[in-house]
């Protein structure tokens, strides 16, 4: 079987990884006087190795995966069948679906699991229901909505997305959920807002990755209020036609297909309108790496890895990376004017 080599899939943790070795290091170092190399060493991370796996082992062990359940199968047939472009179960480029279990089964979610493919069975037994989300700053109409009202208020809808993670793979994934700006709009933004503040649940008992200090948890993403209101950008609450499992970040998540991965916040319990722009988990884990646009954009590299092609999981070879991952013609006209390298 054809391998790929784990270069070409890129830890996007490494900086992080390469602190923690250092900080490490220097502790124990301090502390017993033992030699940091070898201590270092011990230490790497396992999140390094599994960051590393080769995506055509993953598509290879996605086939060998277990077939959802035929509850879950009955499910998802209706509502993907009933989608514009979902006859040919591809989205409007032509790109097919990347299968349901990669999708549910090759996960980043750093609450659970530094292992792609450890976040499934961590997340497995998380409970979404009850579950609140508090809207509010600068708005008129600040409200909790629970997740069972937020469905009913504002429906369900499919879109077809592509999904570019900044470690250069990415998937093509039938969502469903509703467009942040009906929410927004029932919440009435003031004029002085001009971003969305998004706040993942915090709760280490629950999500065991909050009991590492390494990260400035919870998990924080941010919008200009314009990429909020834009119609492309979505609150997932599904795909593939069932609810979201735990791993894709049930029971509502952000998804802005035109920006890397990371922004797509998983398990959202709190939403404000604020006037300044936030810092994200990932711009104070390592600014120099992670921006606030975070737009995929093949022109501009990330410090550690080219952006300029990715890994479609289940293929073997890479393809180019298009500019806003194929959305410019919606999108790049909020950037009108602004430079693009020094707002990456
Ligand atoms: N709360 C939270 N949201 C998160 C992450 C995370 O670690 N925690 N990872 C992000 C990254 S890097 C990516 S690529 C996507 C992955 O979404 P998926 O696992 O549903 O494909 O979730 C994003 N949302
Ligand atoms: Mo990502």
């Amino acid at each position: 079987m054809q391998k790929i080599p784990s270069s070409e899939i890129t830890p996007m943790a490494g900086y992080v990884a390469y602190q923690r070795t250092l900080s490490r290091r220097g502790l124990l170092g301090a502390l017993a006087g033992i030699a940091g190399g070898v201590v270092a060493a011990a230490c790497t991370p396992a999140s390094t190795a599994a960051d590393m796996q080769p995506a055509a082992t993953v598509a290879a062990d996605r086939t060998a995966a277990p077939v959802p359940t035929a509850a879950a199968t009955a499910a998802a047939a209706p509502a993907v069948a009933a989608t514009a472009g979902a006859a040919s179960n591809a989205d409007e480029l032509g790109d097919s679906f990347t299968d349901r279990a990669s999708v549910t089964g090759y996960n980043n979610y750093y609450e659970f699991s530094t292992d792609k493919e450890g976040v499934a069975p961590a997340a497995a037994g998380f409970a979404v229901d009850p579950w609140t989300v508090q809207v509010g700053g600068l708005v008129n109409k600040p409200a909790t909505f629970d997740i069972g009202q937020l469905r009913k208020q504002f429906g369900e809808e499919e879109r077809v997305y592509r999904l570019r993670c900044v470690e250069a793979w990415s998937m093509v994934i039938p969502w469903q959920g509703f467009e942040l700006a009906k929410l927004l709009q029932a919440v009435e933004p003031q004029a002085a807002a001009k971003y969305v503040r998004f706040e993942t649940l915090l709760d280490p008992a629950r999500m065991p990755g909050q009991q590492q200090a390494w990260y400035s948890w919870p998990y924080v993403e941010g919008l200009r209020l314009d990429e909020a209101m834009h119609s492309l950008t979505l609150l997932a609450t599904g795909l593939y036609g069932s609810a979201l499992l735990p791993q894709n970040g049930a029971p509502l998540r952000l998804v802005t297909p035109w920006k890397y991965g990371f922004k797509s916040i998983k398990a959202i319990v709190k939403i404000d309108l604020v006037a300044e722009q936030p810092t994200s988990l990932w711009m104070a884990a390592a600014p120099n790496e992670y921006g606030f646009y975070a737009n995929v954009n093949p022109q501009v590299d990330h410090p550690r890895w080219s952006q300029a092609s990715e890994r479609r999981i289940g293929e073997f070879s890479r393809r180019p990376t298009l500019p806003f991952n194929g959305y410019a013609d919606e999108v790049a006209g909020l950037y009108a004017g602004m430079d693009l390298q020094a707002n990456f």
